[in-house]
């Protein structure tokens, strides 16, 4: 898989003559519930994007890029592992809240560990989300907060726990819970209401920005009832508003300390997941109301961060990488008015579902990578799954992943370096919440009935039989040929038997596979 670095650079002439190969800064900017349609570049009006258009105008820009789950925490474990989330046998790694601990097992080779290998500083910022502690001894947020990102492969972390709209909604440096004044300890559930504050359910006329459904309707910190029960920390709690200013100070940061490189860094912007928040001057800018505003939020946020990197002169031989760990949803447990608002425009672009599904409007997300060094700015049909991340950054940085450790990333890095055309990834498996699964295979999609996924996750304020959320449960199973029906509008299975059982075989086999 891997060739050595000078070969996958392209180096010409004696070894003796070439100029030692510098290998890339590395950024990842991974933004929350980003939909296929919610960026100019990829068809959106309503949302003006420049600073993302540019790093698509100026990279590789891909319209079959895939998260490998449709919610957060498998996907985000995905990227980090090399390995389909679903394949873990005690599943410890769906949707976590905020006191979960750990998923990623400490000392495994992550992305950020074979990098560190291959010599890099590696950091994360923002959203973290695969939990925290060793689940013997509950997470304890006044102490050291431990294991988590130093334990899996980063040297660094500036992280907040879970999502914005689950306690604790702190930041955590490294192993420590920023700002906390041990005077004021942090308890949390999730279970009973250990808090001594009013809950959504109580007081719903203190949720200051919008009402919620009952399962955001936890403690009310800063204005917004959450996911879970909260008590103490008051001098650590983050302010919602200050998110995004607080991603990009921290990261320019990280920039600036390791510009030496070279870096790894993973930003893991909150937007546009509910609660939905938009931090002056992003309040009204957009055309389709508040979800609109926080993308354009995240085009700030993208912009600041390439910027600093020109600062620093890193702009030439840094790989930014941008994408989403899931499709885009609208309704998510706040009244936000985020379908209300649309006004024509297309989060998932046009296609079928959204976020907890296995359609392609849960799972084929935005995906942009740029290295004005290497990568030949154009568009790629190829397939492209984040878990193929793990793979592809050893192949471009020369380091080599046994099969076992990363067995479903593949090295796309000819894609990237050499413009292949060749598809080299000829399937995905896509995983839904209640571990639905779904297989593309080239044009080819086959989605297998389920029994168990009803609500699609939407919570009880939203109706599940409403057309807007296509609820997950799927009585028959489904062949599409996207080739034709990109929008997985008609189920082909009665004309194409035969490839639908071929499908349903081969997901079978991938699904078994033992390493
Ligand atoms: C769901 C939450 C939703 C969101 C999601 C995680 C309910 C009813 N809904 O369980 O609001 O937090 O988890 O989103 O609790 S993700 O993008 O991080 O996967
Ligand atoms: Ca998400």
């Amino acid at each position: 898989m891997a060739t050595g670095l000078g070969a996958v650079l392209g180096l010409t002439g004696s070894v003796d003559s070439a100029p030692a190969p510098l290998p890339p800064n590395i950024v990842i900017i991974l933004a929350d519930d980003l939909g296929y349609g919610d960026l100019s570049c990829y068809g959106a009006t309503k949302i003006k994007t420049p600073n993302v258009d540019r790093l698509a105008a100026e990279g590789l820009r891909f319209t079959q890029g895939y998260a490998p789950s449709s919610t957060c925490t498998p996907s985000r474990f995905s990227l980090l592992t090399g390995e389909y989330a679903w394949r873990q046998k005690d599943r410890k790694n769906s949707i976590l809240n905020g006191d979960a601990p750990l998923c990623i097992e400490p000392g495994r080779l992550t992305l950020p560990a074979m990098l560190r290998n291959a010599g890099y500083s590696t950091g994360i910022v923002g959203k973290w989300h695969l939990g925290l502690g060793d689940g013997q001894t509950p997470v304890d947020f006044n102490g050291e907060v431990k294991p988590g990102p130093l334990e899996v492969g980063f040297d660094y972390c500036y992280i907040i726990p879970a999502t914005v709209d689950r306690v604790p909604g702190v930041w955590i440096e490294n192993h420590r819970v920023v700002g906390l004044d041990p005077a004021d300890p942090i308890i949390v559930s999730y279970v009973t209401n250990i808090s001594d504050t009013p809950t959504g359910l109580q007081r719903p006329d203190l949720n200051t920005h919008y009402g919620a459904d009952k399962q955001h309707s936890g403690s009310i910190v800063n204005g917004i009832s959450r996911i879970g029960y909260l008590k103490g920390g008051h001098a650590a709690r983050f302010k919602d508003e200050d998110l995004a200013k607080t991603v990009v100070a921290k990261s320019v940061a990280y920039l600036e300390q390791h510009q030496t490189g070279p870096f790894f860094l993973e930003i893991g912007l909150f937007e546009p997941h509910v609660p939905r928040v938009a931090e002056a001057p992003f309040v009204g800018t957009s055309q389709c109301g508040l979800r609109g505003d926080v993308i354009e939020q995240i085009d700030w946020e993208t912009g600041e961060i390439m910027q600093a990197l020109k600062r620093l002169n890193l702009e030439t031989n840094t790989l930014v990488i941008l994408s989403s760990d899931n499709g885009a949803i609208l309704f998510d447990g706040y009244y936000d008015h985020s379908f209300e608002d649309l006004n024509g425009h297309q989060p998932t672009g046009g296609l079928r579902g959204w976020k907890y599904l296995v359609f392609e409007g849960g799972c084929r997300v935005p995906l942009i990578t740029r290295w004005p060094a290497r990568i030949k700015p154009g568009v790629s049909g190829q397939m492209f799954n984040l878990v193929d991340l793990m793979a592809t950054l050893a192949g471009i940085v020369g380091q080599t992943v046994p099969p076992k450790v990363a067995p479903d990333s593949l090295d796309l890095s000819p894609v990237l370096l050499e413009q292949t055309t060749n598809q080299l990834r000829h399937n995905t498996v896509l995983h839904g919440i209640s571990d639905t699964l779904a297989l593309r295979v080239g044009d080819w999609k086959y989605i297998p009935a389920n029994a168990k996924a009803k609500s699609g996750g939407m919570g009880k304020g939203a109706n599940p039989d409403d057309p807007r959320f296509a609820a997950s449960h799927v009585t028959q199973p489904l062949l599409f040929n996207l080739a034709n029906d990109p929008d997985e509008k008609t189920n082909v299975i009665a004309q194409h038997p035969e490839k639908a059982a071929a499908l349903q075989q081969q997901l079978e086999t991938i699904r078994r596979r033992r390493f």
